[in-house]
């Protein structure tokens, strides 16, 4: 975009957009940020003419308004033995391609918040940082802090090791005492730093020139105007986003955490994590699945089984049949008894066969129905075995009192009248009778097979309870990757977004 736009149209629209990231960040973030955008902006206006911006940093008394002093050859900061700069400070040095602006900054143990932000402002404004150590306190937690703030934030570097008038080569070496500074960086992970030595007084390997040297360099190399600008105030935007999403962040975090032992690094880490989570969550289900409708479809064959003993069971035989026919035979009009009180004989005739029948009947379906029923629902019941020895007896006791009441007011019942005239209908009624028996067998049986098949699959449950949870915490453990993922990346797209020019909606 910098190409298209001149210069001044560039910084306006960096101005205007900074301004409104300013005003979103105030309303819903923290608003120190946007401090530091507005003082990015405010010093962008005045700082016309800068080839770069060095900040000068470390702990009290370390020397950096004296190195400072020192590098512009003028005396213009107060030094001190005790706590000094109060404020940061500008000073000029002159550089290749005009003014070089040095920021003089209080010492960062400093205790006071307002030095703390203004030390950090400067720090934001700034194109690359000298941390500034003295020579008895380089290993100074605070320092090696510093360093390892600002190679993360991937500012250019230097860290000075001032005072060495101090050292005193009969105790130590000095290539020795070099080497031992570079040591102690590298075990702290800070090897992008570049070390210099230096002294305000005259002294032995004291490299303040190569430290003006490289600040020189620096400022000569490095991109000026609205590059630069643009740059620090993406960097400004980017902390304070990623501050702002950080209680989601830190919440899914800790929630990975949990599950996983540790949080990934990197989003491709992350998302590696994701895919292995949501396989394993996936093939725990299958297991969990595949156990679970297995046993079910064993069950449906049992009670499948059950409902065909039933429709299957011979209780109308040839004899039966024969019963049932001479009945309705009885019942037609031209069927007459004796002739002396006929109607009377007649009517004792037909309840004879009428109670003959019903007796076969009910013989048949106690021996042939009933009987096998019981006996096969318990045995497999029993066979099962998932239930407790008390509820499958309930089950077979609900069997057992599975009953039809085959009796003269129930053949009679199925009697359609107006059908005695057909010559099939003996045949048809005892079919009639023998369905809506079953009919009412299964109408019992029924609900009993349905509650049964409910609470053994409730047993299998509970016996298979490991592996619901397993399933459970593989789902649990890929929706935390993948929330973490998700807020991740929600955080990379309002960035995305503000490097597109940009001001986040919400
Ligand atoms: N021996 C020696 N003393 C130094 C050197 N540089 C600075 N000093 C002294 O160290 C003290 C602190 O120096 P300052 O320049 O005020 O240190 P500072 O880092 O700016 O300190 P604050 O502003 O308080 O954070 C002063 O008394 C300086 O005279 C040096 O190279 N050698
Ligand atoms: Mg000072």
């Amino acid at each position: 975009m910098g190409s298209v736009l001149k210069v001044s149209e560039r910084l306006e629209h960096l101005h205007r957009q900074y301004e409104q990231l300013a005003r979103w960040i105030e309303q819903s973030g923290d608003s120190s940020y946007a401090d530091r955008i507005r003082n990015l902006l405010n010093a962008a206006e005045t700082e016309e003419g800068h080839s770069a911006v060095i900040a000068f940093c470390g702990l009290f008394s370390a020397g950096k308004s004296s190195l400072i002093n020192a590098l512009t050859k003028r005396n213009q900061l107060a030094t001190g033995a005790v706590p000094t700069t109060a404020e940061v400070a500008e000073v000029r040095m002159s550089g290749p391609r005009g003014p070089v602006a040095l920021l003089d900054t209080p010492g960062v143990d400093s205790t006071d918040e307002r030095h703390r932000e203004a030390t950090m402002n400067a720090l934001y404004r700034a194109d690359a940082v000298v941390i500034v150590a003295d020579y008895q306190h380089v290993e100074a937690e605070e320092n090696l802090e510093l360093l390892r703030m600002f190679v993360d934030e991937g500012k250019p570097l230097a860290f000075v090791v001032n005072q060495i008038d101090k050292h005193l080569d009969v105790e130590l070496p000095f290539e020795r005492f070099v080497q031992s500074v570079e040591e102690v960086l590298a075990d702290y992970g800070v090897e992008e730093a570049r070390i210099f030595f230096t002294s305000t007084l005259q002294t032995p390997h004291n490299q303040i020139d190569e430290l003006e040297a490289w600040l020189l360099g620096f400022a000569e190399d490095e991109a000026s105007g609205s590059d630069a600008l643009e740059r620090k105030l993406f960097d400004v935007a980017k902390a304070a986003i990623w501050d702002w999403a950080a209680p989601e962040i830190d919440e899914a975090a800790a929630s990975v955490r949990a599950y996983f032992g540790y949080v990934p690094m990197s989003d491709e880490e992350a998302s590696h994590m994701a895919d292995q989570a949501r396989q394993r969550w996936t093939e725990a289900q299958a297991k969990w699945e595949d156990a679970r409708q297995a046993d079910e479809r064993r069950r449906q064959t049992i009670r499948e089984k059950w409902m065909r003993l039933v429709e299957l069971a011979q209780i109308a035989p040839y004899e039966t049949t024969e019963k049932g026919r001479m009945y309705i035979e009885s019942l037609r009009p031209d069927f007459k008894v004796g002739f002396f009180r006929a109607q009377k004989k007649t009517e004792d005739a037909r309840r004879q066969f009428a109670e003959a029948f019903a007796e076969d009947l009910r013989t048949r379906v106690d021996n042939y129905l009933l009987i096998p029923l019981r006996n096969q629902v318990s045995d497999d019941i029993r066979r099962e075995g998932e239930l407790p020895a008390d509820v499958q007896q309930s089950f077979v006791d609900q069997v057992t009192a599975v009953q039809v009441d085959v009796d003269l007011p129930f053949v009679e019942q199925q009697v359609k009248q107006g059908a005695l005239v057909s010559s099939q209908y003996p045949y048809q009624y005892v079919k009639d009778v023998v369905g809506k028996t079953k009919r009412l067998v299964l109408g019992q049986l029924t609900p009993i097979a349905d509650a049964w098949m409910e609470r053994a699959e409730k047993a299998f449950e509970e016996a298979h309870e490991a592996l619901r949870e397993e399933v459970e915490l593989a789902q649990k453990r890929y929706e935390a990757i993948d929330r973490l993922l998700e807020e991740r990346q929600r955080v990379q797209h309002v960035i995305d977004s503000v490097a597109a020019g940009e001001v986040p909606s919400r």
